[in-house]
């Protein structure tokens, strides 16, 4: 076997990329896709040996570089539980070595990229040349492909997740999502328009709307033009809108049209409007967590089970302090915060009987524990009041995708939220009012030096050591104002985030806080 690894490698020559290694970041390998064969290649091993390590277990490839223009590419690998791969690499040089049995299996997708294509030969190359047994499932959405690891691993256990197949998928998700409107509801405000980034969240949304009357829900796709690949997240999709905050490229809404965009691999979703007077609002990932965690934790009160089943929330330091506010305050909600990444919002999730987590990029979903499914099997409901509620709730457990953030799946629960409260995006906007606040991007010399403080998940910076007392006498001088820096685990850059009451003094301070970085 090794002969015929060293043989294929030679086929997949490094890429000269002058002094920069490759780094496995905060969502795998993403670079210029004509850099990337020896990349997937070597994933392609990699792969194939945690498949090994894991008892044989499928372990998923996904080759997408989401969000990022179409010349780019990338790939990650899935954990067989449909999670992001676990972050411990040295095992699987030790394992390279000792592997025998058991055989392995890794499956994988690709979004719409052309690049995709020759990407996945090298894929193949190493797993033909490890004797890995494959499965292509052609192009997919990033949570599919995770859908499809856990329902594979799962398979004639019993906590079976689903078909093994895409098909499959959208008859879990259009099956529950049914479930959900056993009680009559009155459809409410007009279509949903979803913005796909000329992506493959337009083919794949159109397949699940097959599953879907039209009657019980209704979308409208716009910028599915995934033959041309140029357009891809451009001038469009959620991360172009959530950066912009501006609607995207053929938004053509009225006001109070209920309109979201997809990112370019669909584990992104944020929702938008414009008011009266064409003013743009924005109801990004923060949004989309408050509203779910009101509306299950609800229904967990409504279903009798109020004292078994606690909701917690996870959100990141990019969060809205009004949205913290609102979930502590209003809802009576823990938050717990983790860095930047989904890996670390979802272990985090994962840990609370229901756990909900969102990034304010709109990467969220909503993970219910082994304990409350149980809860939610076992609870003999008193009343017809906390049947309804208890069969919403075994629908949503069903519905939401347990793998990871997953925009076709969060843009059910948002509808059937809505459709349930009987609210527009007017009612959804007004549970808070944002803080203003600023993202800014700068480059530096060496975004290593920058080093935020272990546990405070990103909010205070260790290294250099002279910024954060400087910047604490600057965020002083503002009322509820918060500031923080921390260096992008994707760009080459420092990233720098403000909000205070009024968005001139977030501008006054970002300004000021700048200067001690650069
Ligand atoms: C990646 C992460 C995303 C995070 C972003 C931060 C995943 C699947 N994606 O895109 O969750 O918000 O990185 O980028 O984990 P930054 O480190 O450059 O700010
Ligand atoms: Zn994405």
């Amino acid at each position: 076997e090794f002969g015929a690894v060293l043989e294929a490698c030679k086929q997949y020559p490094r890429a000269d990329t002058g002094k920069k290694d490759f780094g496995y970041g905060t969502a795998g390998f993403r670079m210029r896709a004509d850099l990337l064969p020896s990349v997937i290649f070597a994933v392609g091993l990699l792969a194939s040996i945690r498949s090994r390590k894991c008892k044989g277990s499928a372990i998923g490839v996904m080759i997408t570089a989401s969000h990022n223009p179409a010349e780019d590419n990338g790939v990650k690998i899935v954990d067989p539980e449909g999670e992001m791969m676990s972050e411990e690499w040295e095992w699987f040089a030790t394992w390279l070595a000792n592997a025998r049995d058991p055989e392995g299996l890794v499956i994988f997708a690709r979004d719409t990229r052309p690049s995709g294509e020759a990407l996945v030969e090298a894929l193949k190359a190493a797993l033909v040349a490890t004797g890995t047994e494959y499965i292509d499932y052609g192009i997919a959405t990033t949570p599919q492909l995770h859908y499809l690891v856990r329902a594979t691993n799962t398979l004639g256990s019993d906590r079976e997740y689903g078909e093994v197949s895409i098909e499959g998928y959208y008859k879990k998700l259009s099956a529950a999502f049914m479930n959900t409107m056993h009680i009559e509801y009155a459809n409410q405000a007009g279509p949903v328009y979803v913005d796909c980034a000329n992506g493959v969240g337009a083919p794949q949304l159109k397949e699940l709307l097959k599953y879907l009357p039209e009657d019980k829900f209704k979308a409208i796709i716009v910028n599915d033009k995934i033959d041309q690949p140029d357009r891809l997240n451009k001038r469009c999709g959620a991360d172009w809108v959530k950066t912009q905050q501006r609607a995207p490229e053929n938004f053509n809404g009225k006001d109070w049209d209920r309109w979201t965009s997809l990112d370019g691999d669909a584990d992104r979703i944020v929702y938008y409007f414009c008011e009266e007077g064409s003013i743009f609002r924005l109801l990004d990932g923060d949004r989309i967590a408050t509203l779910a965690a009101d509306y299950i934790g609800e229904l967990v009160h409504k279903s009798g089970l109020g004292e078994q089943i606690k909701l917690g929330v996870v959100q990141t330091a990019y969060a809205n302090g009004a949205s913290t506010k609102y979930i502590e305050k209003t809802l009576k909600l823990k938050v717990e915060f983790t860095p930047t990444g989904v890996k670390h919002l979802h272990h985090a999730a994962a840990r609370q009987d229901i756990g909900v987590y969102f990034e304010a990029n709109g990467h969220g979903t909503v993970l219910f524990s082994e304990r409350a499914l149980k809860a939610l099997r076992k609870h003999q409901p008193q009343s017809t009041a906390q049947l309804n509620a208890l069969t919403t709730l075994r629908a949503l457990s069903e519905m939401i995708n347990q793998t990871v953030g997953d925009a076709l799946s969060d843009l059910l629960l948002v509808e059937v939220i809505l459709s349930h409260k009987q609210w527009t995006v007017k009612e959804w906007l007004s549970t808070y009012a944002d803080l203003p606040n600023k993202l800014m991007k700068v480059n530096v010399m060496d975004r290593n030096k920058f080093i935020t403080v272990p546990g405070s998940a990103e909010r205070r910076l260790e290294r250099p050591p002279a910024i954060q007392p400087r910047m604490d006498e600057i965020i002083a001088k503002y009322q509820d104002a918060r500031c923080f820096v921390r260096a992008s685990g994707t760009e080459d850059a420092v990233r720098i985030y403000g909000e205070a009451t009024h968005a001139m003094e977030v501008e006054e301070m970002l300004a000021q806080v700048q200067e001690y970085v650069i």
